[in-house]
């Protein structure tokens, strides 16, 4: 067996094993500033959530997807994501434990989003175990798309990408993007592919962009 195509979730099992020490399902990884979709359920409360996004999932899936956020995962992606992903299934990852996150509704979490006086945006993915990474993907949904509409790759407009970035000894990934001069609520939407093996994790970022940064520069804001 070639460790370089274990997926996480069997280099974990392989560690329980061979070190008999209890491990949190925890090896992956979820995007906490802003956070996802499923970080911030998990922050909300996987047993009594408040927020109607995250009651909705809770109701319809149980507690499972939101103790397990950082799992959002495709095993043998390899960089083929748009084929291991179909539209419609972006935000669960088309993994079978999150389809809740595919839900179509109006009311998921925001998170207000605005750059800093570069234009640029820190992201911080935190990352419970550290892989080597072959990219970091960044897209937005484009203007006119609807979170009461189904999420197509057709949807989502690349604005960044990253090579390796080394894990933080805090346990984030930072991330600095330059930010789309969008406006309103947006999905973002995250790839983590790894290098050391095929796996990828998937994020979707419900974010208010605002007026946008060209609606500040336009009444007076200075960098
Ligand atoms: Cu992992």
């Amino acid at each position: 067996m070639n460790q370089r195509f274990l997926t996480c979730s069997a280099s974990v099992l392989f560690a329980v094993t061979v070190l008999g020490a209890p491990q949190p399902a925890s090896a992956h990884g979820s995007m906490t500033t802003p956070p996802s979709r499923i970080y911030y359920c998990y922050l909300n409360g996987a047993e009594n959530p408040t927020d109607p996004g995250c009651i909705a999932i809770k109701q319809n899936g149980g507690t499972d997807a939101v103790y397990d956020w950082m799992s959002v995962n495709q095993a043998n992606a390899n960089g083929n994501h748009q084929a291991v992903v179909p539209d419609g299934k972006l935000c669960s990852g088309n993994n079978p434990l999150f389809t809740t996150l595919d839900m179509l509704r109006s009311d998921w979490h925001t998170t207000p989003i605005t750059a800093s006086g570069d234009g640029t945006f820190q992201f911080a993915f935190r990352g419970t175990a550290p892989h080597a990474t072959r990219d970091w993907i960044f897209y937005v949904s484009r203007t006119g798309w609807l979170p009461t509409q189904p999420l197509r790759w057709a949807d989502m407009e690349e604005f960044c990408r990253l090579g390796n970035v080394a894990l933080n000894p805090d346990g984030h990934y930072y991330l600095r993007c330059p930010l789309p001069a969008a406006t309103g609520k947006r999905v973002i939407y995250s790839v983590w592919q790894r290098s050391d093996s095929p796996e990828a994790f998937y994020t979707c970022i419900d974010v208010d962009f605002g007026a946008g940064r060209d609606a500040l520069f336009a009444n007076g804001f200075q960098q």
